[in-house]
């Protein structure tokens, strides 16, 4: 088979490539990826030479350019990872996420259908949902209940994927999953911004309260259940995939301290992110029950590795973190650390 993966130099695209040639060494894969500040070639080097990968610079949204890879590699189905991911970014500017989640999206989709790919699985976030009170988790069937513009985008681009298959009978998986950790995750994201600002003996920024919960997974659980969805997932289904790993942030970041042995003063409380989702849990029960997926990490041991990863890998973060992330982290993200009681 051969697969086109879009994002794949991403966080959860390069971790997905990487599984996809180790567990499939069969297929060959294709990586579609723009390159923007989150994407990484440094994420795939240990894949340089290997003649099952290859890498096309571009942007999902170039209809000619995707159609021309579709072909030229005879794409028989499509990943779609590539997005703007980070919430943060979406409140300061929506714009992007716009752009490339939603219009994007639907080039992609529009790509596949005149050149006979036979799949497209559309990896979604448990985000569409919205926020859970104290109890339950979400299912398929949730109504979709987005916040912000980051979700908001990724529920337009998970409507029109489930669109495509109803009014052009196109063969579509949508997979809603929680949050994921694990290495070459960009650090603007939770885990690695403490990882790494712990290491320099910076603040530690937890919005409000830090009593907001997310359901943890590890990536290469998600990429076992991505690879599984695309195999044997029933077309024009959902499926949720989570890690059963709820946890609130604060007890995170204060697991990263102890990991790093660093002291818990570094914590530093600050105003909330606008319209913040209090807590997300995922109900994985259907795909494990239709796909027999179940995930093999547990959170505690796979946070452990997940911060000695990044402390042994010192050079990437420095690398990722240089140019245009430190202007936007410099300018747009110190700007909002302001105590919590502000
Ligand atoms: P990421 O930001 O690390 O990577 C995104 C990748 O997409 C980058 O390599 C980037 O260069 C590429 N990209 C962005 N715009 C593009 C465009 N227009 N054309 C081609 N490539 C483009 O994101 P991630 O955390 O790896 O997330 C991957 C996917 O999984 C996203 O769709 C995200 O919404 C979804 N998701 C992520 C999480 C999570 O916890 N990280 C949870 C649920 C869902
Ligand atoms: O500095 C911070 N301080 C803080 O308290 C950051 C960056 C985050 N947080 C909180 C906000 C969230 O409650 O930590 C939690 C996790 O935040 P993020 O890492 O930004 O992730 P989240 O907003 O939950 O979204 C992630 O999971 C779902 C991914 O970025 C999305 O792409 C995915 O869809």
């Amino acid at each position: 088979m051969n697969v086109l993966v879009t994002g794949g130099c991403g966080f959860i695209g390069s971790n997905l490539v990487r599984y996809l040639r180790a567990q499939r060494p069969g297929w060959k894969v294709v990586s579609l990826d723009k390159l923007t500040y989150a994407g990484n070639l440094e994420n795939l080097g240990e894949l340089e030479g290997d003649p099952g990968y290859h890498f096309v610079r571009g942007d999902i949204g170039n209809r000619e350019l995707v159609e021309h890879v579709i072909r030229q590699h005879s794409i028989d189905a499509v990943m779609h990872l590539a997005a703007e991911s980070h919430v943060d970014r979406s409140i300061l500017g929506p714009e992007a996420f716009i752009v490339t989640n939603v219009l994007g999206t639907q080039v992609l989709l529009d790509a596949c259908r005149p050149t006979g790919v036979k799949r497209f699985l559309m990896v979604s976030t448990d985000e569409v949902y919205g926020s859970l009170g104290p109890t339950g988790a979400f299912t398929e069937s949730s109504p979709l209940r987005p916040s912000s513009p980051y979700s908001a985008s990724k529920a337009s681009a998970d409507l029109l994927a489930l669109a495509c298959g109803h009014t052009f009978g196109m063969d579509v998986v949508v997979t809603r999953c929680s949050n994921n950790y694990g290495r070459y995750q960009f650090p603007e994201k939770l885990i690695p911004l403490m990882v790494v600002n712990a290491l320099h003996d910076q603040p530690l920024p937890v919005y409000g309260d830090g009593g907001n919960v997310r359901d943890w997974l590890h990536v290469e659980d998600h990429c076992q259940a991505l690879a599984i969805a695309l195999e044997h997932g029933r077309s024009g289904e959902v499926y949720n995939i989570g890690g059963g790993a709820e946890r609130p942030n604060i007890e995170i970041v204060k697991g990263i301290l102890s990991i790093l042995g660093k002291p818990e003063s570094l914590i530093r409380f600050v105003k909330d992110r606008p319209g913040h989702d209090r807590r997300y849990a995922i109900d994985p029960s259907k795909i494990k029950a239709q796909l027999g997926w179940t995930p093999a990490h547990t959170f505690e041991r796979g946070l452990e590795e997940t911060v000695r990863w990044y402390v042994d890998n010192r050079p990437w973060w420095e690398r990722v973190r240089s140019g245009a992330y430190l202007q936007y982290y410099e300018t747009q993200y110190r700007a909002r650390l302001e105590p919590a009681a502000a």
